[in-house]
C-alpha cells in the first residue's frame, strides 16, 4: 500500500522502459524493481538524485498522461487503482479532483521530507527510507 504511494510520486515507470535503462546499467531491465524504474524515469541527468526540478518535469508528465479529458484534474476514475485516503489527503480544497498544484505540493512535501541529508537530492535510498516512513514501520 506504502509502496502505491511512492509509485505515485514518481511517475513515469512506462517512460523508463521505452528510455532503454538497461542500456545504461549492467543489469538487465527485468532486475530492477518498479521503485527502481521509477527512480531512474525521474532521474533525468542520471547523476543518482532526483532534484526538485526532475520531479516537478517528471510530475508534469506523469499528469499529462493522466489526465486522460485534458481538463487540468485528476478526478479519481482517471487515476485507476489508488490509495483513497492519499487522494483525499493531496486533494486540498477537497473538490473530489487533483490540481497539479495539489499534486505538486503534495510531492514537494515528501520530496523535502526525503532530503535527510538536506542536499537538494532525493537518492534512491533517500527515496526509499521516505517510503518506509510513510508506512509507519521503519524505526
Ligand atoms: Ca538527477
Ligand atoms: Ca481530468
Ligand atoms: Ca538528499
Amino acid at each position: 500500500m506504502l509502496r502505491t504511494s511512492w509509485r505515485a510520486l514518481a511517475t513515469g515507470v512506462a517512460a523508463a522502459a521505452a528510455l532503454g535503462w538497461a542500456d545504461a546499467g549492467a543489469q538487465p531491465a527485468g532486475e530492477f524493481s518498479d521503485e527502481q524504474i521509477a527512480f531512474m524515469a525521474a532521474d533525468t541527468d542520471g547523476d543518482g538524485e532526483v532534484s526538485l526540478a526532475e520531479l516537478a518535469r517528471d510530475a508534469a508528465r506523469g499528469f499529462a498522461t493522466l489526465d486522460r479529458n485534458h481538463d487540468g484534474l485528476l478526478a479519481p476514475d482517471e487515476l485507476g487503482p489508488h490509495d483513497d485516503a492519499l487522494f483525499r489527503r493531496v486533494d486540498a480544497n477537497g473538490d473530489g479532483k487533483l490540481s497539479f498544484e495539489e499534486v505538486m505540493a503534495n510531492k514537494v512535501g515528501a520530496f523535502q521530507a526525503g532530503d535527510k541529508d538536506k542536499d537538494g537530492g532525493l537518492s534512491f535510498h533517500e527515496m526509499e527510507s521516505e517510503v518506509e516512513a510513510e508506512l509507519g514501520g521503519a524505526p
